[in-house]
């Protein structure tokens, strides 16, 4: 159910005891809202891509619907409805609605999916400032092995003195055929001299040129700021971790590149092959996260 409201299916496991499964919001960014003031006399409200499969599935499980505000489908734009689960928790579930002929073909984009499962993955990081670059590594490792990468058969990490050297050593793991992608980390701090912009050049230049002349997707975790303070704030503090990022960059880009090219040598294997689903679910009204073109992305 949670996987039809949008949510992406993390690590799951068992034991004899009980079965566990993590969610992650498809995109990496979950809004809770907190009110000051009561407001329709829910707990928790979460916004879905297709409210009508979402209620035709509450339904099914036989919890309470109380409180359905939409007109009838499908010319009323939007739905919302609060579902009470036993012990009185009551969500509110809203969303616009899935109407076919809005869907605009040409527009619908194709995404890869954060699916890391049998995947190989070269790390490359460098040891300067390994303050900083060894959280972006345990950032990058918590990022591989959330998306389903298992850390020590499909993830080979290579150390080297400074960032000036990541670029020839993240050529020669794409070089051996081995990986589906290789993940940059590395940390330079502007100082007094010329030194920072001479090598923030080159290093951005040689990964990228890496990635282009060999074809396999790099990641480019390489952290380029002007204070410390502003290195700590992006290696898991403030703003995130770069680190982490960049793994599931490259995650995306393995299953883009397999999906592309799947399609393109003909036949629609494209979810099969690493592809978020587009259209097709939209119109046999399921409620994926993807399965609307950009155009009903930018009214949601
Ligand atoms: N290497 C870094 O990774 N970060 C830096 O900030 C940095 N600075 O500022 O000098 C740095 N220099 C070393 C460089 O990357 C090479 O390892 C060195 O020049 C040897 O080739």
């Amino acid at each position: 159910m949670l996987t039809s409201l949008g949510l992406r299916k993390g690590h799951a496991g068992e034991n004899e005891n009980s079965r566990a499964a993590t969610f992650f919001p498809s995109k990496l960014q979950f809004d809770v809202i907190q009110r000051k003031k009561p407001w329709h006399d829910v707990d928790l409200c979460l916004t879905v891509q297709d409210p009508d499969t979402a209620f035709r599935m509450i339904e099914s499980k036989g919890l309470n619907v109380i409180g359905d505000q939409s007109g009838p489908e499908p010319s009323h734009v939007a739905r919302h409805f609060i579902v009470e689960f036993p012990g009185g928790t009551r969500l509110m579930i809203v969303g616009p609605r899935v109407v076919e002929n809005v869907i605009d073909t040409d527009h619908i984009a194709l995404e890869g999916k954060l699916d890391g499962a049998g995947k190989h993955f070269g790390v490359v990081v460098s040891r300067f400032n390994s303050f900083i670059t060894e959280r972006l590594l345990a950032g990058a490792f918590d990022g591989l092995v959330r998306c389903g990468a298992k850390l020590y058969e499909e993830i080979e990490t290579v150390r080297v003195p400074g960032a000036f050297e990541i670029p020839s050593a993240a050529r020669t793991l794409a070089e051996t055929g081995k990986y589906d992608a290789i993940i940059c980390l590395g940390c330079l701090i502007r100082g007094d001299t010329a030194h920072y912009d001479v090598i923030v050049n080159e290093v951005t230049r040689g990964i990228g040129q890496s990635a282009q002349e060999t074809g396999v997707p790099h990641a480019f975790g390489v952290l380029t700021c002007d204070t410390l303070e502003q290195a700590i704030d992006r290696a898991g503090l403030k703003m995130g971790n770069k680190g982490f990022e960049a793994a599931l960059a490259a995650v995306e880009m393995v299953n883009l590149r397999a999906g592309v090219r799947s399609q393109v040598s003909g036949g629609r294997k494209g979810k099969k092959a690493g592809l978020r689903s587009r259209v097709s679910g939209a119109r046999k009204g399921k409620a994926t996260p993807t399965s609307v073109s950009r155009k009903r992305k930018s009214r949601s």
